[in-house]
């Protein structure tokens, strides 16, 4: 990742007691790697990211809010991925985990586009074969407002031909507009797939070959499935032809029902990837 990542981007580094490590960007409060004890990196970082002042980083986990895509008046995917966020401390816990808090506030940037006081903190905690990623916002605005969130999570995998997403059967779900329905058995990623599914009960599977991944979230009821397939990744400059192979984004997200917090009332959603 150090041959991507340049040397100069301010950035925190996890190390777990157990091996597991983590490095999170104050840009953006990214997310860029996550390694279990194995060594082994979990998520997909495009080696053509952009880590530019007002870019969005291409893996990782970008961190979605207040706004989800373009469904409202803000830049796509909201203000939170392009800011600068502050690190307000990590530990290791009792129990040998690695805990990082980062946390964004408002800014004039930030009133620029939604003219509202919030904080937003993200946990990330790393230890075994686990990464927890909680998302904490707090209003400290003195009127109420409405927001959506993602976790944005770019999994790494070997060969997207080769995967396939379980627990999804049944699920209601909208792509670029038009309403579904998830057929029995599990998802296999052939070409696009950019679908939002409403409501989902419970975690996620995403298993290639003999090795699996499970993705929980809690407090996000939606869950976003994304691959842009050969035809899109060839569009975007910040990923390789052949990047959307080895990438899957499976996002905790709230966006089918936004949430509307009152002064002072805060909300938490969080995603939970466990290699199994
Ligand atoms: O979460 C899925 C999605 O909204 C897709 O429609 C796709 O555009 C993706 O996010 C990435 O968006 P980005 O702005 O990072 O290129």
């Amino acid at each position: 990742m150090s041959a991507i990542v340049p040397d100069h981007l301010p950035r925190i580094r996890l190390d777990a007691p157990d091996g597991a490590q983590a490095e999170i960007a104050l840009h953006g409060g990214h997310v860029l790697s996550w390694r279990t004890p194995d060594a082994r990196e979990r998520l997909f970082l495009s080696p053509r990211a952009s880590f530019d002042t007002g870019a969005a980083i291409r893996g990782g986990v970008p961190v979605i809010f207040p706004q989800f895509a373009g469904l409202g008046p803000l830049p796509k995917h909201g203000l939170a991925r392009t800011a600068t966020w502050q690190h307000v401390d990590s530990q290791i816990t009792a129990g040998g985990a690695a805990v990082a808090r980062l946390r964004l506030t408002e800014d004039e940037a930030s009133r620029s586009v939604w003219d509202y006081a919030f904080q937003l903190d993200l946990i990330v905690t790393i230890g075994g074969s686990r990464l927890d990623l909680a998302l904490q916002v707090t209003n400290t605005d003195m009127e109420a407002y409405r927001f959506m969130a993602a976790l944005h999570t770019y999994l790494a995998v070997q060969a997207i031909e080769d995967v396939a997403v379980e627990g999804l059967a049944g699920l209601s779900y909208r792509e670029r507009g038009v309403d579904g329905a998830q057929p029995d058995g599990a998802l296999r990623i052939e070409g696009e797939v950019d679908r939002i599914y409403w409501n989902v009960p419970g975690p996620l599977i995403l298993r290639e070959g003999a090795e699996a991944v499970k993705v929980a979230a809690l407090g996000f009821p939606d869950v976003v499935v994304w691959n842009p397939g050969p035809a899109l990744a060839a569009k975007l400059p910040d990923l390789d032809p052949e990047g959307y192979r080895r990438m899957l984004c499976i996002e905790a997200a709230l966006i089918g029902a936004p949430v509307t917090l009152a002064p002072g009332a805060n909300w938490r959603g969080t995603q939970t990837i466990t290699a199994l």
